[in-house]
Protein backbone atom coordinates (compact mmCIF):
# COMPACT_ATOMS: atom_id res chain seq x y z
CA UNK A 1 0.00 0.00 0.00
CA UNK A 2 1.02 3.90 -0.91
CA UNK A 3 -0.13 6.28 0.91
CA UNK A 4 0.48 9.95 -0.11
CA UNK A 5 -0.16 13.47 1.34
CA UNK A 6 -0.24 16.23 -0.73
CA UNK A 7 -0.07 19.83 0.00
CA UNK A 8 -0.13 22.76 -1.79
CA UNK A 9 -0.19 27.09 -1.11
CA UNK A 10 1.29 26.39 1.95
CA UNK A 11 3.31 29.96 1.34
CA UNK A 12 6.03 29.83 4.37
CA UNK A 13 7.71 32.71 4.72
CA UNK A 14 10.71 34.77 5.78
CA UNK A 15 9.03 35.15 9.26
CA UNK A 16 7.67 38.05 10.67
CA UNK A 17 4.62 39.65 10.38
CA UNK A 18 4.43 39.66 6.74
CA UNK A 19 4.86 35.52 7.13
CA UNK A 20 1.11 33.68 6.17
CA UNK A 21 2.10 30.70 7.60
CA UNK A 22 3.91 31.27 10.44
CA UNK A 23 3.20 27.17 12.22
CA UNK A 24 6.01 25.05 10.86
CA UNK A 25 6.09 23.71 14.12
CA UNK A 26 2.30 22.38 13.93
CA UNK A 27 2.97 21.65 10.18
CA UNK A 28 6.21 19.52 11.06
CA UNK A 29 3.95 17.34 13.88
CA UNK A 30 1.65 16.65 11.33
CA UNK A 31 3.84 15.53 8.57
CA UNK A 32 5.60 13.06 11.45
CA UNK A 33 2.45 11.75 12.02
CA UNK A 34 1.70 10.47 8.83
CA UNK A 35 4.85 8.98 8.83
CA UNK A 36 4.04 7.03 12.08
CA UNK A 37 0.53 5.77 10.37
CA UNK A 38 2.35 4.55 7.01
CA UNK A 39 4.81 2.29 9.31
CA UNK A 40 6.12 -0.09 7.10
CA UNK A 41 3.94 1.02 3.97
CA UNK A 42 4.93 3.41 1.24
CA UNK A 43 4.84 7.25 2.51
CA UNK A 44 5.05 10.03 -0.22
CA UNK A 45 4.60 13.84 0.64
CA UNK A 46 4.38 15.72 -2.28
CA UNK A 47 4.63 19.65 -2.00
CA UNK A 48 2.42 21.03 -4.50
CA UNK A 49 3.99 24.23 -5.23
CA UNK A 50 3.87 27.70 -3.61
CA UNK A 51 5.41 25.56 -0.13
CA UNK A 52 7.47 28.57 -0.23
CA UNK A 53 6.65 31.97 -0.59
CA UNK A 54 9.59 33.17 -2.21
CA UNK A 55 7.59 35.58 -4.34
CA UNK A 56 7.19 37.80 -1.22
CA UNK A 57 10.44 37.29 0.72
CA UNK A 58 12.75 40.78 -0.03
CA UNK A 59 15.94 40.36 -0.69
CA UNK A 60 17.72 43.47 1.60
CA UNK A 61 14.38 45.09 1.74
CA UNK A 62 13.46 45.09 -2.35
CA UNK A 63 11.77 42.52 -4.52
CA UNK A 64 14.19 42.22 -7.78
CA UNK A 65 12.54 40.99 -11.00
CA UNK A 66 15.89 39.80 -12.00
CA UNK A 67 16.37 36.69 -10.09
CA UNK A 68 19.58 35.07 -10.36
CA UNK A 69 20.59 31.93 -8.30
CA UNK A 70 22.05 33.95 -5.96
CA UNK A 71 18.95 35.91 -5.31
CA UNK A 72 17.09 32.80 -4.92
CA UNK A 73 19.42 31.31 -2.35
CA UNK A 74 19.34 34.67 -0.08
CA UNK A 75 15.61 33.56 -0.09
CA UNK A 76 16.19 30.27 0.36
CA UNK A 77 18.25 30.93 3.95
CA UNK A 78 15.54 33.53 5.23
CA UNK A 79 12.75 30.57 4.80
CA UNK A 80 15.32 28.03 5.85
CA UNK A 81 15.88 30.28 9.16
CA UNK A 82 12.29 31.11 9.93
CA UNK A 83 11.01 27.72 9.42
CA UNK A 84 13.63 24.91 11.14
CA UNK A 85 10.95 22.73 12.00
CA UNK A 86 9.94 22.39 8.79
CA UNK A 87 13.41 21.34 6.75
CA UNK A 88 13.73 18.76 10.29
CA UNK A 89 10.47 16.99 9.57
CA UNK A 90 10.98 16.70 6.52
CA UNK A 91 14.54 15.24 7.16
CA UNK A 92 13.43 13.28 9.77
CA UNK A 93 10.31 11.19 7.27
CA UNK A 94 13.56 10.65 4.47
CA UNK A 95 15.71 9.28 7.33
CA UNK A 96 12.46 7.23 8.40
CA UNK A 97 13.93 3.31 7.72
CA UNK A 98 10.04 2.13 9.31
CA UNK A 99 9.07 1.87 5.52
CA UNK A 100 9.73 3.72 2.07
CA UNK A 101 9.55 7.22 2.08
CA UNK A 102 9.37 10.16 -0.33
CA UNK A 103 9.52 13.50 -0.69
CA UNK A 104 8.91 16.14 -3.61
CA UNK A 105 9.16 19.76 -4.21
CA UNK A 106 6.61 20.65 -7.33
CA UNK A 107 6.75 24.31 -9.01
CA UNK A 108 4.26 26.95 -8.33
CA UNK A 109 4.33 30.32 -9.13
CA UNK A 110 5.86 31.39 -5.79
CA UNK A 111 8.52 29.20 -5.61
CA UNK A 112 9.69 28.99 -8.69
CA UNK A 113 12.83 29.84 -7.53
CA UNK A 114 13.21 26.18 -6.65
CA UNK A 115 14.05 25.53 -10.58
CA UNK A 116 17.98 26.47 -9.55
CA UNK A 117 20.01 23.60 -9.11
CA UNK A 118 21.55 25.32 -6.71
CA UNK A 119 18.36 25.79 -4.94
CA UNK A 120 17.56 22.13 -4.95
CA UNK A 121 21.27 21.32 -3.88
CA UNK A 122 21.12 23.46 -0.51
CA UNK A 123 17.23 21.42 0.02
CA UNK A 124 18.79 18.21 -0.41
CA UNK A 125 21.46 19.25 2.18
CA UNK A 126 19.13 20.17 4.79
CA UNK A 127 17.07 17.43 4.10
CA UNK A 128 18.64 14.63 2.19
CA UNK A 129 16.97 12.96 -0.91
CA UNK A 130 14.20 14.92 -2.24
CA UNK A 131 13.04 14.85 -5.59
CA UNK A 132 12.35 18.11 -8.12
CA UNK A 133 10.38 17.01 -10.82
CA UNK A 134 9.58 19.98 -12.00
CA UNK A 135 5.57 21.52 -13.16
CA UNK A 136 3.66 17.95 -12.55
CA UNK A 137 3.96 14.37 -11.28
CA UNK A 138 2.47 11.44 -12.20
CA UNK A 139 2.07 8.39 -10.22
CA UNK A 140 0.16 5.77 -11.53
CA UNK A 141 -3.03 6.94 -12.51
CA UNK A 142 -2.40 10.04 -10.41
CA UNK A 143 -1.86 13.38 -11.97
CA UNK A 144 -0.44 16.49 -9.80
CA UNK A 145 0.32 19.64 -10.85
CA UNK A 146 0.35 22.85 -9.00
CA UNK A 147 -2.20 24.76 -11.16
CA UNK A 148 -0.67 28.40 -12.25
CA UNK A 149 0.26 26.43 -15.45
CA UNK A 150 -3.74 27.22 -16.44
CA UNK A 151 -3.50 30.80 -15.29
CA UNK A 152 -2.54 32.88 -17.74
CA UNK A 153 -1.08 35.84 -15.46
CA UNK A 154 1.27 33.21 -14.02
CA UNK A 155 1.97 30.76 -17.20
CA UNK A 156 5.52 29.64 -18.24
CA UNK A 157 6.96 27.89 -20.73
CA UNK A 158 8.35 24.79 -19.29
CA UNK A 159 11.21 24.92 -21.88
CA UNK A 160 11.94 27.99 -21.08
CA UNK A 161 12.52 28.77 -17.17
CA UNK A 162 15.42 30.43 -17.16
CA UNK A 163 16.50 33.37 -19.15
CA UNK A 164 19.84 34.94 -19.99
CA UNK A 165 20.48 37.79 -18.78
CA UNK A 166 23.93 39.52 -18.93
CA UNK A 167 25.43 36.14 -18.97
CA UNK A 168 23.68 34.72 -16.47
CA UNK A 169 20.72 32.76 -16.10
CA UNK A 170 17.35 34.32 -14.35
CA UNK A 171 13.90 33.54 -13.50
CA UNK A 172 11.86 33.88 -16.87
CA UNK A 173 8.93 35.18 -15.02
CA UNK A 174 5.14 35.59 -16.42
CA UNK A 175 3.91 39.19 -16.21
CA UNK A 176 1.91 38.57 -13.10
CA UNK A 177 4.68 38.09 -11.27
CA UNK A 178 6.33 40.77 -12.40
CA UNK A 179 3.15 42.97 -11.80
CA UNK A 180 2.96 41.64 -8.07
CA UNK A 181 7.00 42.26 -7.08
CA UNK A 182 6.86 45.75 -9.16
CA UNK A 183 3.69 47.16 -7.64
CA UNK A 184 1.94 45.29 -4.69
CA UNK A 185 4.92 44.48 -2.84
CA UNK A 186 6.25 47.16 -1.84
CA UNK A 187 2.87 48.08 -0.48
CA UNK A 188 3.02 44.41 1.30
CA UNK A 189 4.23 45.38 4.58
CA UNK A 190 1.05 47.77 4.78
CA UNK A 191 -1.41 45.38 3.26
CA UNK A 192 -0.47 41.89 4.40
CA UNK A 193 -3.15 41.59 6.92
CA UNK A 194 -5.85 42.94 4.53
CA UNK A 195 -4.35 40.29 2.06
CA UNK A 196 -5.21 37.47 4.29
CA UNK A 197 -9.04 38.13 3.98
CA UNK A 198 -11.87 37.41 1.50
CA UNK A 199 -13.78 37.98 -0.30
CA UNK A 200 -11.22 40.03 -1.83
CA UNK A 201 -14.18 42.17 -4.30
CA UNK A 202 -16.71 42.28 -0.88
CA UNK A 203 -13.20 43.44 1.21
CA UNK A 204 -12.34 46.22 -1.16
CA UNK A 205 -16.10 47.58 -1.50
CA UNK A 206 -15.49 48.10 2.27
CA UNK A 207 -12.39 49.99 2.14
CA UNK A 208 -12.43 51.67 -1.55
CA UNK A 209 -9.16 53.65 -0.39
CA UNK A 210 -7.03 50.33 -0.79
CA UNK A 211 -8.63 49.32 -3.97
CA UNK A 212 -7.90 53.29 -5.48
CA UNK A 213 -4.74 52.93 -3.78
CA UNK A 214 -4.11 49.61 -6.19
CA UNK A 215 -6.13 50.81 -8.80
CA UNK A 216 -3.94 53.33 -9.34
CA UNK A 217 -0.54 52.04 -8.91
CA UNK A 218 -1.36 49.60 -11.54
CA UNK A 219 -2.50 51.92 -13.53
CA UNK A 220 0.83 54.21 -13.38
CA UNK A 221 2.20 51.09 -13.36
CA UNK A 222 0.65 49.65 -16.48
CA UNK A 223 0.61 53.17 -18.64
CA UNK A 224 4.17 54.16 -17.89
CA UNK A 225 6.88 51.98 -16.08
CA UNK A 226 6.14 48.74 -17.85
CA UNK A 227 6.26 50.26 -21.09
CA UNK A 228 9.27 52.22 -20.17
CA UNK A 229 11.38 49.59 -19.23
CA UNK A 230 9.71 47.37 -22.01
CA UNK A 231 10.48 49.94 -25.15
CA UNK A 232 14.58 50.39 -23.17
CA UNK A 233 14.82 46.66 -22.82
CA UNK A 234 16.00 47.27 -19.42
CA UNK A 235 14.01 44.19 -17.57
CA UNK A 236 14.17 40.52 -19.68
CA UNK A 237 11.17 40.26 -18.36
CA UNK A 238 9.06 42.29 -19.79
CA UNK A 239 7.48 40.75 -22.93
CA UNK A 240 3.80 42.03 -24.55
CA UNK A 241 1.32 39.46 -24.69
CA UNK A 242 -2.29 39.79 -25.42
CA UNK A 243 -3.22 37.65 -22.60
CA UNK A 244 -1.72 40.00 -19.98
CA UNK A 245 -3.82 43.40 -21.79
CA UNK A 246 -6.84 41.20 -21.55
CA UNK A 247 -6.63 39.97 -17.83
CA UNK A 248 -5.34 43.06 -16.46
CA UNK A 249 -8.19 44.55 -16.72
CA UNK A 250 -10.40 42.29 -14.70
CA UNK A 251 -7.45 41.61 -11.96
CA UNK A 252 -6.03 45.33 -11.97
CA UNK A 253 -6.89 46.31 -7.75
CA UNK A 254 -5.84 43.31 -6.37
CA UNK A 255 -3.05 41.85 -4.34
CA UNK A 256 -4.67 38.28 -5.12
CA UNK A 257 -2.61 35.49 -6.98
CA UNK A 258 -5.27 32.95 -7.17
CA UNK A 259 -7.88 33.29 -9.19
CA UNK A 260 -8.83 30.85 -12.25
CA UNK A 261 -7.48 28.23 -13.73
CA UNK A 262 -10.50 27.44 -16.04
CA UNK A 263 -11.87 23.56 -16.58
CA UNK A 264 -8.12 22.50 -18.39
CA UNK A 265 -7.90 19.73 -15.40
CA UNK A 266 -11.68 18.59 -15.80
CA UNK A 267 -11.19 17.97 -19.19
CA UNK A 268 -7.50 16.53 -18.77
CA UNK A 269 -9.33 13.67 -16.41
CA UNK A 270 -12.01 13.46 -19.56
CA UNK A 271 -9.45 12.51 -21.79
CA UNK A 272 -9.55 8.34 -23.18
CA UNK A 273 -6.43 7.79 -21.26
CA UNK A 274 -6.62 10.81 -19.22
CA UNK A 275 -5.19 10.39 -15.56
CA UNK A 276 -7.55 8.63 -12.49
CA UNK A 277 -7.32 11.66 -9.98
CA UNK A 278 -6.12 15.05 -10.69
CA UNK A 279 -4.51 16.86 -7.74
CA UNK A 280 -4.80 21.07 -8.44
CA UNK A 281 -3.52 23.57 -6.07
CA UNK A 282 -3.25 27.29 -6.51
CA UNK A 283 -6.89 28.27 -5.85
CA UNK A 284 -6.51 28.66 -2.12
CA UNK A 285 -10.08 26.79 -1.93
CA UNK A 286 -10.94 23.06 -1.53
CA UNK A 287 -13.16 21.67 -4.32
CA UNK A 288 -13.94 17.81 -5.54
CA UNK A 289 -15.37 17.95 -8.94
CA UNK A 290 -15.75 14.19 -10.12
CA UNK A 291 -17.13 12.69 -13.63
CA UNK A 292 -17.91 8.71 -13.98
CA UNK A 293 -15.08 7.26 -11.53
CA UNK A 294 -12.78 9.73 -12.14
CA UNK A 295 -11.96 13.08 -10.09
CA UNK A 296 -10.35 16.45 -9.65
CA UNK A 297 -9.41 17.26 -6.35
CA UNK A 298 -8.61 21.19 -5.72
CA UNK A 299 -6.31 21.17 -2.36
CA UNK A 300 -7.18 24.51 -1.19
CA UNK A 301 -4.21 26.07 1.26
CA UNK A 302 -2.49 25.92 4.29
CA UNK A 303 -1.52 30.15 4.51
CA UNK A 304 -3.78 31.90 6.77
CA UNK A 305 -6.85 32.73 5.02
CA UNK A 306 -9.94 34.48 6.81
CA UNK A 307 -13.49 35.54 6.08
CA UNK A 308 -14.80 38.82 6.26
CA UNK A 309 -18.60 39.37 7.62
CA UNK A 310 -20.71 41.50 5.77
CA UNK A 311 -20.09 44.41 8.22
CA UNK A 312 -16.26 44.12 7.63
CA UNK A 313 -15.77 42.50 10.75
CA UNK A 314 -13.10 39.16 10.71
CA UNK A 315 -13.72 36.29 13.38
CA UNK A 316 -13.09 33.52 11.72
CA UNK A 317 -10.00 32.24 9.77
CA UNK A 318 -10.13 29.34 7.05
CA UNK A 319 -9.69 26.23 7.76
CA UNK A 320 -6.54 24.29 6.15
CA UNK A 321 -6.85 21.05 3.58
CA UNK A 322 -4.77 19.01 1.70
CA UNK A 323 -5.06 15.98 0.20
CA UNK A 324 -4.29 12.12 1.09
CA UNK A 325 -4.25 9.21 -1.32
CA UNK A 326 -4.03 5.48 -1.06
CA UNK A 327 -3.02 3.44 -3.80
CA UNK A 328 -2.36 -0.18 -4.27
CA UNK A 329 0.90 -0.21 -6.89
CA UNK A 330 -0.23 2.35 -9.98
CA UNK A 331 -4.27 2.10 -9.00
CA UNK A 332 -5.62 5.24 -6.25
CA UNK A 333 -8.10 3.43 -4.39
CA UNK A 334 -8.88 6.66 -2.51
CA UNK A 335 -8.69 10.53 -3.04
CA UNK A 336 -10.09 12.77 -0.23
CA UNK A 337 -9.86 16.22 1.22
CA UNK A 338 -8.62 16.92 4.50
CA UNK A 339 -9.60 19.70 7.09
CA UNK A 340 -7.83 20.78 9.49
CA UNK A 341 -8.52 24.13 11.81
CA UNK A 342 -5.22 24.17 11.83
CA UNK A 343 -3.06 25.85 15.14
CA UNK A 344 -4.32 28.95 17.13
CA UNK A 345 -4.26 32.40 14.73
CA UNK A 346 -0.58 33.89 15.67
CA UNK A 347 -1.43 37.13 17.38
CA UNK A 348 -1.67 40.34 14.35
CA UNK A 349 -1.83 37.89 11.98
CA UNK A 350 -5.50 39.79 10.73
CA UNK A 351 -7.15 43.10 11.61
CA UNK A 352 -10.45 42.56 13.69
CA UNK A 353 -12.07 44.57 10.80
CA UNK A 354 -11.11 45.22 7.24
CA UNK A 355 -11.17 49.14 8.23
CA UNK A 356 -7.77 48.97 10.84
CA UNK A 357 -5.70 49.20 7.65
CA UNK A 358 -6.77 52.51 6.68
CA UNK A 359 -3.67 54.16 9.39
CA UNK A 360 -1.21 52.13 7.18
CA UNK A 361 -2.64 53.92 3.96
CA UNK A 362 -2.98 57.23 5.62
CA UNK A 363 -0.17 58.84 4.45
CA UNK A 364 -0.06 57.57 0.68
CA UNK A 365 -3.63 59.08 -0.02
CA UNK A 366 -3.82 62.69 -0.92
CA UNK A 367 -5.27 65.35 1.16
CA UNK A 368 -7.53 67.75 -1.28
CA UNK A 369 -5.00 70.73 -0.81
CA UNK A 370 -2.22 68.58 -2.19
CA UNK A 371 -4.52 67.72 -4.75
CA UNK A 372 -5.09 71.12 -6.09
CA UNK A 373 -1.54 71.70 -5.96
CA UNK A 374 -0.98 68.85 -8.08
CA UNK A 375 -3.16 71.12 -10.93
CA UNK A 376 -3.81 67.88 -12.83
CA UNK A 377 -5.29 67.78 -16.57
CA UNK A 378 -8.39 67.08 -17.91
CA UNK A 379 -6.55 63.58 -18.87
CA UNK A 380 -6.09 63.11 -15.29
CA UNK A 381 -9.68 62.79 -14.38
CA UNK A 382 -9.44 59.54 -13.23
CA UNK A 383 -6.79 60.02 -10.61
CA UNK A 384 -8.21 62.80 -9.30
CA UNK A 385 -11.35 61.22 -8.58
CA UNK A 386 -9.61 58.50 -7.27
CA UNK A 387 -7.84 60.85 -4.78
CA UNK A 388 -11.15 62.83 -4.22
CA UNK A 389 -12.43 59.16 -3.18
CA UNK A 390 -9.61 58.41 -1.29
CA UNK A 391 -9.73 61.72 0.67
CA UNK A 392 -13.75 60.71 1.36
CA UNK A 393 -14.92 63.56 -0.49
CA UNK A 394 -18.29 63.08 -2.34
CA UNK A 395 -18.75 62.01 -5.90
CA UNK A 396 -21.31 61.52 -8.37
CA UNK A 397 -22.17 58.53 -9.77
CA UNK A 398 -21.54 54.65 -9.10
CA UNK A 399 -18.00 55.19 -7.49
CA UNK A 400 -19.12 57.31 -4.24
CA UNK A 401 -20.52 54.40 -2.78
CA UNK A 402 -19.99 55.42 0.62
CA UNK A 403 -22.69 56.74 2.36
CA UNK A 404 -22.15 59.57 5.03
CA UNK A 405 -24.36 56.79 7.38
CA UNK A 406 -21.63 54.36 7.23
CA UNK A 407 -20.20 53.87 10.75
CA UNK A 408 -16.26 53.57 9.71
CA UNK A 409 -16.47 56.18 6.75
CA UNK A 410 -13.50 58.74 7.56
MN1 LIG B 1 -0.23 29.51 -6.68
Amino acid sequence: MRHLVIMSDIEMGAGGLTDDFPYSQWLGARLLAYADQAGEDELFVVFNGDTFDFLKTAVNGEYPTRITAQVALAKLAQVQAAHPHFFRAVKAILEDTRGPRRVAFLLGNHDMELAFAKVQREIRDAVGPAEFPGFSLDVGDLHIEHGQQADGMFTVDPEEVFVLHDGEPVLSLPWGAVALLDVALPLQHRLHELDRIKPRNKVLEIVPEVKDLLVNAYWNYWTRDWWSDYWNGADPNKRISWTMIRDVTYRLGTLDTDLSVGDVHKQLVRQAFGPKVCIIGHLHQPALWTWLDRRVLYTGCLRDEFVMDPDGGVSRRMPKSWAVVRMDGDKVLAADLVEDEGPPVREGQVFAHVRDVLPRIRDLICTPEELAAMNLGEQDQRTREAVAVAAGEPLPGPRSRRGPDSPHSS
